[in-house]
């Protein structure tokens, strides 16, 4: 599939899909989600790509949200369709087997902001702001974000932003629990690759279980996720990556791991 509203590339087992319609601030229509659709296909059937990046084209906009042109024209029937499609292309960024960093670029809103919620952590410019603007169109947010942004920040944080709309600057969201790291923004994306090469050297299977142990433990009861944790280490046990990690370590060397999912 040629992609015209993303730019999807991979590079040394990274994957980077970048939000691109830079003149409607990256805004997601239907195609930009269709194409989104395919590349995390490509991304789920892939043995070689070890960490997706999300980000935006342009200097302005990471996505400032779901296009609010396409939303005027829906017919209910429509916007239940592109809210469910929505829902389950974003929910697939979040139970991707490999890590998934976002890389904020400007305006994260609605569904710019729910798109980085689902990521593993985000990474943030010095210009980037984040909302969930709904309200003051008279809908919610419809891509999770009444789901996802309590369950990280708490739900009184979540209430207030939610019901208010307003924009908070990268700073803040660092200091709320939405964002990891705030860089300047020329170094946003050396940054972002610098963490996203150290993940991908990583034990392959390791990284997976540890991904998976943590987003199904934040589903339920401690009791519960300690037990999937046990589940999840004993997985990693039968890896060659676990006996090259641990046999380095006793051998006093760097581990070389092979990555491979299969011995
Ligand atoms: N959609 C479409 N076009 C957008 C856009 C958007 N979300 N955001 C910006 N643009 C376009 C502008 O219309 C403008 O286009 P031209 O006029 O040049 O043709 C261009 O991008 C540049 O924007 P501005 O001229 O406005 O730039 P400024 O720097 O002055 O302002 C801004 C930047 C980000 C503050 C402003 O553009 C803005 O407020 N944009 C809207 C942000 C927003 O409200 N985002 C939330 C969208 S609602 C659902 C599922 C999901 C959702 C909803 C329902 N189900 C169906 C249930 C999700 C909803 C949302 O995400």
């Amino acid at each position: 599939m040629s992609y015209e509203n993303i730019v999807f590339d991979v590079k040394e087992e990274i994957a980077t899909i970048t939000f691109n319609r830079p003149k409607a601030l990256n805004a997601i229509n239907s195609a930009l989600l269709e194409e989104l659709q395919n590349a995390l296909n490509t991304i789920e059937t892939s043995q070689d790509i070890r960490v997706l990046v999300l980000t935006g084209a342009g200097d302005k906009a990471f996505v400032a949200g779901a296009d609010i042109t396409e939303l005027a024209s829906f017919n209910p029937l429509q916007a239940k369709l592109f809210s469910q499609k929505g829902q389950a292309i974003i929910s697939r960024i979040q139970s991707l087997a490999i890590p998934a960093i976002a890389a904020v670029n400007g305006y994260a809103l609605g569904g710019g902001s729910e798109i980085a919620l689902a990521c593993d952590f985000v990474y943030a410019s010095e210009n980037a702001t984040f909302g969930l603007p709904e309200i003051t169109l008279g809908i919610i947010p419809g891509f999770g974000g009444t789901q996802r942004l309590p369950r990280l920040i708490g739900a009184n944080m979540a209430k207030e932003l939610i019901f208010t709309g307003k924009l908070i600057p990268a700073k803040e969201a660092a200091r709320i629990g939405i964002v990891n790291k705030v860089i300047d923004a020329e170094q946003l994306m050396d940054k972002v690759y610098e963490t996203a090469g150290s993940i991908a050297a990583k034990g392959q299977v390791a990284l997976r279980a540890a991904k998976e142990a943590i987003n199904h433990g934040l589903n339920t009861d401690l009791v519960t996720g300690l037990a999937i944790e046990v589940d999840a280490f004993t997985v990693c046990m039968t890896s060659p990556d676990a006996k090259e990690g641990t046999t380095a370590f006793v051998e006093k060397r760097k581990a070389k791991f092979n990555g491979k999912l299969t011995g």
